[in-house]
């Protein structure tokens, strides 16, 4: 079953999606998201010309082996544009097996665990009222799990407050904004959000929260604790986690859970979070991980340290992303849950695909593969536009986290 051929696709049909498709010589095809928000032309020059030449020849059922080739062949190793370019690779693979075969992917690396993954949505308002109300359009829609995130009064914007209802597009087109911030607002105002919201909803609610790496260790470790008569699912991002050891700090003053692992890239990032049980979550993304088989991995240590898996599936990672997820997700004995932020109609357009959502879970499909394709006519309607992320500073003008 050899590689014949493979082909990045860069489209923007709402943002830029970087996509692979490798194709065999009995002509089985898979996709791969490569999508890196806001630095995605690096990844697709990584793969075009660097990886693409490597695979053509290459038996495409050797997943695990073109893994350890691509890993430790580059001498250079991790790193989120690598990953990502692996976890592209590796991907489209388990999809060319899985079509192969006629089976969805979930059947081939241990079968269903559940008989659906249970999903959280994103609510978000410039008032604690409109939170409130955004939350109740989740509920309405079955959603059992929401994230809750509310501008800060008194700072121009915030993390996570968006423009639609149901879609959140952080990266603008052009050069990158910038935002003010101030932990001292944040923390003043964050518990009154959750007051109103437990007040509103009651408890069986599950609420989720994103700090977004904003905080130091100790501020984190007071809004864990704060937070402690809400009982959150999880407590997300609290502290840039470049420091491992920091997580230390919250855990020794707070039972709020804690969420950790999207800006991630391999098991070495979060061995020590799980190893010392300083997290409750581990949050890495398919694609940014090095795919299917490097994020099963990382889940098998996290299943030995009580640690449940809660895969990033933000909008900037394409419905290839999203499929791959929900297939590792349904088969992981440590699930835990799975973000699903809603991708626009023209995405959707442009990636048909088999997943549904039904009263707050979703499920893969049993389409053979992945069960996405590839529009590959109307993705060339979408041209690649520029975009970055917004970056952050404090309100006398320091650089801060983002
Ligand atoms: O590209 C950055 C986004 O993926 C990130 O800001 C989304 O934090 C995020 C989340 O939890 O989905
Ligand atoms: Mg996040």
């Amino acid at each position: 079953m050899k590689i014949v051929d493979a082909t990045v696709f860069v489209c923007c049909p709402g943002r830029n999606f970087v996509t692979l498709r490798i194709m065999t010589e009995d002509g089985v095809y898979g996709l791969g998201d490569a999508t890196l928000n806001g630095r995605e032309l690096a990844v697709a020059s990584y793969l075009t010309d660097h990886i693409v030449p490597l695979l053509i020849g290459r038996d495409a059922r050797r997943i695990e082996d073109i893994w350890q080739f691509l890993y430790k062949g580059a001498y250079w190793r991790r790193g989120p544009v690598t990953m990502a370019a692996i976890g592209a690779v590796d991907t489209a693979l388990w999809d060319i097996l899985g079509k192969a075969l006629n089976t969805p992917i979930y059947q081939l690396i241990g079968g269903a665990s559940r008989e659906a993954v249970m999903v959280y949505g994103h609510a978000n308002g410039s008032t604690a009222d409109e939170t409130i109300a955004a939350v109740k359009r989740y509920v309405d829609l079955g959603y059992l799990a929401v994230r809750a995130q509310c501008a800060v009064p008194g700072l121009a914007a915030t993390y996570g407050v968006g423009r639609g209802e149901l879609y959140y597009e952080p990266a603008e087109p052009g050069l990158p904004p910038e935002t003010p911030w101030s932990s001292e607002r944040y923390l003043a105002f964050v518990p009154s959000l959750f007051d109103g919201l437990r007040r509103e909803f009651g408890s069986a609610l599950h609420l989720l929260h994103d700090v977004h790496h904003r905080l130091t260790p100790i501020e984190a470790a007071r809004l864990g604790k704060s937070l402690e008569p809400h009982h959150l699912f999880w407590l997300e991002d609290p502290t840039p986690a470049e420091v491992q050891e920091s997580f230390r700090t919250i855990r020794r003053h707070t039972t709020t859970p804690i969420a950790v692992g999207e800006v991630f890239n391999t098991i070495y990032d979060c061995s020590r979070l799980v190893e010392e049980e300083l997290i409750d979550y581990i949050r890495m993304t398919v694609v940014h991980s090095g795919g299917i088989s490097h994020l099963r991995k990382i889940a098998a240590l996290a299943e030995l340290h009580h640690v449940r898996t809660g895969a990033h599936g933000a909008t900037d990672l394409s419905p290839v992303c999203l499929a791959a997820a929900l297939h590792f997700d349904l088969s992981v004995h440590n699930f835990g849950i799975q973000e699903y932020m809603r991708h626009t109609d023209e995405t959707d357009r442009v990636f048909p695909h088999a997943y549904t959502f039904e009263r707050g879970f979703m499920h893969p499909g049993n389409k053979p593969g992945l069960g996405v394709d590839l529009d590959e006519r109307l993705a060339a309607t979408f041209p690649y536009q520029r975009a970055y992320l917004p970056i952050n500073r404090k309100l006398d003008g320091t650089m801060h986290s983002w």
